[in-house]
């Protein structure tokens, strides 16, 4: 399907630096390491109750991610699915006396202009779970073919005890596995299962339900295995950073990993498991089931500065889980009027350390906030007058141009003046 325009990316002078970012899988700091290509898979929405800042914060994460790895030398491609055939969406709409398909459209539409006004860049392949029904077939096909695959009455399970890399991704112990797939979508007690955390591949027909024909009878995909295929037929073998919020790790991004793995006979799927971490409103994670959520369009509508928003979200780690309160939209709102009076100025402080300052801050596991303070100390001195038209290269009259030009490409936000 159509993704979003994508925000010009220009470049910088001189070197960017390597990504390093925390790997779930390993539970530390190390190096992306991906080839002349990175290749990314970002698992995308399930389309309703579109965009809460949870979900912008998370694909804020990749976005910065391939800012540096552009920055880096590399080309990115960046594939993302929409989960728009899955229980959740059908519940949805069922409740709301919708049909599925017009309410997964019009959140997608929704999602798409939030993106666009985040300044968030697009994936190259935007693929949802409906129209990628063939090679989700092709590959429970083979997982059946391997042996990795049961039915149970006429659904389809992955066999977990056919991966014996199974738990590698999220290291978790059994019990926590065993509540975690029942609070996620899994269905632990279902007898007739080998395993309690056996996931389904195929979801037989039921009455009132979406359902598409396949070797297995008629029925719908389960939801990890759409990630395997979707990230197989668009990036290929392996993956350098399979990317979601932290509450994707498991049994999401566990399961996707084995039927890929599995299908492929070969290990890894993903080089590195990068997981954003939770945003939360009034103490407790944002969530579409729980309710409590702040919506990107909400605030649009009330007139927030989309510079503003995003440099709210981007003043966190990605690893660590915050909450959504209203301050942080104003502050978002006075740092960006600092950093647009100072980039306004026709003359400031060399500009040339504050590039390397953000190259170095970004490229350490994606530390934006660093990057901010870096910026703010520059936008400070600025502003007081000190170092313009010192002579040193990159100072004086070219500065203003070069910190506007880093901030842009780097973290994505545009500080020229708004054009009528
Ligand atoms: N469609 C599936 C993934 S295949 C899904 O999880 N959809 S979602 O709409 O529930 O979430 C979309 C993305 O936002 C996921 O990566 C999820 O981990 C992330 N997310 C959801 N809630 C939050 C939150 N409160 N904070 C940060 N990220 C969140
Ligand atoms: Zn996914």
């Amino acid at each position: 399907m159509q993704a979003w325009p994508s925000p010009p990316v220009r470049p910088l002078p001189g070197p960017g630096r390597p990504l390093r970012v925390f790997d779930t899988a390993v539970a530390g700091v190390r190096p992306v390491g991906a080839g002349a290509t990175a290749h990314l898979y970002v698992c995308g929405i399930t389309p309703y109750d579109a965009t809460h800042l949870g979900h912008a914060f998370t694909y804020l994460t990749y976005d910065l991610a391939q800012r540096v790895l552009r920055d880096a030398g590399h080309d990115v491609r960046y594939v993302q699915n929409v989960t728009d055939v899955d229980d959740p969406l059908l519940e949805r709409a069922e409740r709301d006396g919708l049909d599925w398909r017009d309410l997964a459209a019009r959140e997608i539409a929704l999602f798409r202009e939030d993106m666009t006004m985040l300044r968030i860049l697009a994936p190259d392949a935007y693929v949802g779970v409906v129209e990628a029904i063939p090679m989700i077939v092709d590959m429970v096909a083979e997982l059946v073919d391997r042996g990795a695959a049961y039915p149970v009455d006429n659904d389809v399970y992955f066999s977990v005890a056919a991966a014996p890399a199974f738990g590698e991704v999220s290291h978790l112990d059994r019990a926590e596995m065993l509540t975690l797939c029942a609070e996620r979508g899994g269905d632990p007690g279902r007898a007739g299962k080998k395993d309690p955390l056996d996931p389904l591949l195929w979801r037989a027909e039921r009455p009132g339900e979406p359902s598409w024909p396949s070797p297995f009878g008629p029925g719908r995909p389960g939801w990890h295995i759409e990630c395997s295929a979707i990230a197989r037929h668009h990036l290929g073998g392996v993956v350098d950073i399979q990317g979601g919020g932290t509450d994707l790790t498991f049994p999401h991004h566990e399961c996707s990993a084995a039927h890929a793995e599995v299908a492929a006979a070969a290990r890894p799927f993903a080089r590195s498991y990068v997981h954003t971490a939770m945003v939360s409103l009034d103490g407790h994670k944002m969530s579409k089931s729980r309710g409590n959520l702040e919506f990107v369009s909400r605030l649009r509508r009330v007139g927030a500065d989309p510079g503003a928003l995003r440099l709210a979200l981007l003043d966190h780690r990605h690893t660590d889980d915050w909450e959504w309160t209203a301050p942080l939209l104003t502050a978002g709102e006075r740092r960006i009027d600092r950093w647009r009076a100072a980039v306004a100025l026709p003359a400031g402080p060399d500009a040339t350390p504050l590039l390397a300052a953000v190259r170095e801050r970004l490229a350490d596991d994606l530390d934006a906030p660093g990057a901010l303070a870096a910026v703010d100390s520059w936008v400070g001195a600025a502003l007081a007058g000190s170092g313009a038209g010192t002579g040193v290269a990159g100072a004086g009259g070219e500065a203003p141009a070069l910190v506007s030009r880093l901030v842009d490409t780097l973290l994505g936000v545009d500080l020229e003046p708004v054009r009528p």
